[in-house]
C-alpha cells in the first residue's frame, strides 16, 4: 500500500484526544535514543533533552512523541536504552503518571506495534537497588496514529510518525533493521551514514514530503509527523503539513509546540553568553510561528 492510502487508513483507526485553546501540548520525534555509544546519535543531545522536557513538565504541556524516539533497530533490548538515558525515562514517567504522556511508534520502534512487546518491555523495569520490578508506563498503548480534535470546533490534528507505505521503514522493516543491527552501526562508528534512510537522504526525502503534501491536500486536517529529521512549518494558506524534525541534530533539538490555540516550531540549542564571560546556557528560540492553528484549517 501506498504512503497516501497507508496514512487514511492511519487516521480512520486512529483514537482521539480532546484539546482546546487552553491545552500545552509539545511534539518531538526521532529522539532516537540508543545506548549511549558511539553509535547513539542522542546522547550528545541528552542533556538539551532533558532540560526542554523538564521546562515543558514545569509548564503543564502534555508531551507525545511521534515515533523513533528509542532506537531499537540498533540495539537490540530496550532496557540497555532505558538504564542509558534513565534520567529522561523517569521524567517521562512523570508525564505518563500525571496522564500527560501519549506514545507513537515509527519504523525503528516498530516492534511496539505488538502490545504484547509493549507490555513486556514498558510495563516495568528492573530496579538493580531494590532488586524489584517497578512500575515504568504501567498499562501504555503505544499507538500508530492520534488525532487531537478541538472540543468546540471538532477541527482535527493528526499525528503519525510518517513512515507508512515506505517499503524499507514498514514492509520489510526487519530486513532494515538487520541492515542497522549488523552492518549500519559499524559504519555510522567510522563516520559513514545509512543512505536508505529519508532522514539522511536528500532524493528519498523530497519525495516522501511531496506524498505527505498530496495526502493532506485530500483531508480537512492538520497533519504533524516526523520521520524526515527535517523540521517543516507551512505558511498560512498552504497545505497544513508540519514536521517536528529530530533530536539527533549535531547542535540542536526541535519541537512543535501547541498552546492558547497556536502552533510553533522550536529549537533549544547551547548559546554563549559573553557579557558574563563565556558562560554557556541552553536557549529555546522560536524557528517559525507562533500562528494561529485556525488559519491552517481549510
Ligand atoms: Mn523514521
Amino acid at each position: 500500500m501506498s504512503t497516501y492510502e497507508r496514512l487514511t487508513e492511519v487516521l480512520e483507526l486512529a483514537e482521539e484526544i480532546p484539546y482546546n485553546d487552553s491545552s500545552k501540548i509539545v511534539l518531538m520525534s526521532d529522539t532516537h535514543r540508543g545506548d549511549n555509544s558511539w553509535a547513539d546519535d542522542f546522547a550528545h543531545n541528552e542533556n538539551l533533552f532533558y532540560f526542554a522536557l523538564e521546562y515543558y513538565f514545569a509548564h503543564d504541556f502534555t508531551y507525545i512523541e511521534i515515533g523513533d524516539c528509542d532506537e531499537l533497530h540498533e540495539n537490540r533490548r530496550f532496557e540497555e536504552i532505558r538504564q542509558a538515558h534513565s534520567d529522561v525515562f523517569f521524567l517521562m514517567r512523570d508525564f505518563y503518571n500525571d496522564g500527560r504522556l501519549h506514545l507513537i511508534f515509527g519504523n525503528h520502534d516498530i516492534v511496539r506495534k505488538d502490545p504484547k512487546v509493549v507490555e513486556r518491555t514498558l510495563y516495568r523495569y528492573y530496579d538493580e537497588r531494590t532488586q524489584r520490578y517497578e512500575p515504568l508506563f504501567d498499562g501504555i498503548e503505544v499507538h500508530e496514529g492520534l488525532v487531537l480534535r478541538h472540543w468546540e470546533t471538532s477541527k482535527r490534528i493528526f499525528l503519525a510518525h510518517g513512515h507508512q507505505g515506505d517499503l524499507l521503514g514498514e514492509t520489510l522493516w526487519w530486513l532494515a533493521r538487520l541492515f542497522s543491527r549488523h552492518l549500519w552501526r559499524h559504519l555510522q562508528l567510522l563516520g559513514i551514514r545509512d543512505p536508505t534512510s529519508p532522514a539522511k537522504n536528500y532524493k528519498k526525502r523530497r519525495i516522501v514530503e511531496r506524498e505527505y503534501i498530496r495526502w493532506v491536500k485530500s483531508q480537512d486536517l492538520i497533519f504533524i509527523c516526523g520521520h524526515t529529521h527535517r523540521p517543516m512549518f507551512p505558511k498560512s494558506g498552504k497545505p497544513p503539513y508540519f514536521n517536528t524534525g529530530s533530536c539527533v541534530h549535531p547542535r540542536s533539538i526541535t519541537g512543535i509546540e501547541i498552546e492558547s490555540g497556536e502552533i510553533t516550531l522550536v529549537k533549544w540549542w547551547i548559546r554563549p553568553r559573553s557579557e558574563e564571560g563565556g558562560v554557556l546556557y541552553v536557549a529555546r528560540d522560536v524557528v517559525a510561528g507562533p500562528e494561529k492553528l485556525s488559519s491552517f484549517f481549510p
